[in-house]
């Protein structure tokens, strides 16, 4: 009998909401129950991924990316992870946990940049080819919090913000509050946590959610 196609979840939210270290902390708990799971991220993920991640995060390209180009990124590197990875990964039963996918680009570049939403939709339905999300866990921190955690973050890498990180306030205050709005349009795919609380706090809620979603 062919095995189950496995589940994949995503972790969604601004900046320092704490996506990385919950998937990790969720694919740790996953593999101590037996499960096969995969932990990739956006941009990146497949070695194209990772060089689209290059040009978008630190300029490597050498000139500035002008907004339409910036979709077209983002969606490209989507595409590649999700025939490469993600696709292939589920059909032969594995779960996958994504950090940031589609969501984050009608989110960004949608409410944050002031794309149309729905072209971002469109252009992410294309990208992702039936890839739809099992769950999305949207990590909700208000904006002092997330960056004061990503300050300190980089002071202790001495690495400078990143060309996103840099956007104005009010930039990050939109994607915030377009994440709230993707969370009330699809109540079936997002669970809406808040992650001001602890790690531990925070952990303990996404597995229990898990369990009486999924039966983990
Ligand atoms: N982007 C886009 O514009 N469009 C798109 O389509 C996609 C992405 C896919 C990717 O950045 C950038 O690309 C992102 C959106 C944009 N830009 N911005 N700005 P990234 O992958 O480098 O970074 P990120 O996705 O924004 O994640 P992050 O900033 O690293 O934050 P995080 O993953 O949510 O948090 P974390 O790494 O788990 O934790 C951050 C720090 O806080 C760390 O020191 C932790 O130890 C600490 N932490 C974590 N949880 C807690 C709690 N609960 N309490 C206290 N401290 C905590």
């Amino acid at each position: 009998m062919a095995k189950a196609r496995g589940k994949f979840i995503t972790f969604e939210g601004p900046e320092g909401s704490g996506k990385t270290t919950q998937a990790r902390r969720l694919i740790d708990r996953l593999e101590q129950e037996g499960y096969e799971v995969l932990y990739t991220r956006e941009p990146g993920g497949t070695p194209t991924g990772e060089a689209i991640r290059d040009i978008l995060q630190h300029d490597k390209a050498g000139e500035p990316i002008s907004p339409s180009a910036e979709v077209l990124l983002f969606a490209a590197s989507r595409a590649q992870l999700v025939s490469r990875v993600i696709l292939p990964a589920l059909e032969r039963g594995a779960w996958v946990v994504c950090d940031r996918f589609a969501d984050s680009t009608t989110a960004y570049q949608g409410y944050g940049r002031g794309f149309e939403v729905e072209q971002m939709i469109a252009i992410n339905q294309f990208a992702i080819d039936g890839a739809v999300p099992d769950i999305t866990i949207l990590l909700d921190v208000d904006l002092d919090e997330g960056f004061r955690r990503i300050g300190a973050r980089h002071q202790e890498k001495s690495k400078p913000l990143d060309r996103i990180e840099s956007e104005a306030r009010s930039f990050h205050e939109k994607v915030r509050q377009g994440y709230l709005k993707l969370a009330e349009r699809w109540p079936e795919r997002f669970r809406l946590l808040d992650g001001m609380r602890d790690a531990d706090t925070v952990s303990d809620e996404v597995w229990r959610m898990l369990q009486h979603e999924l039966g983990v």
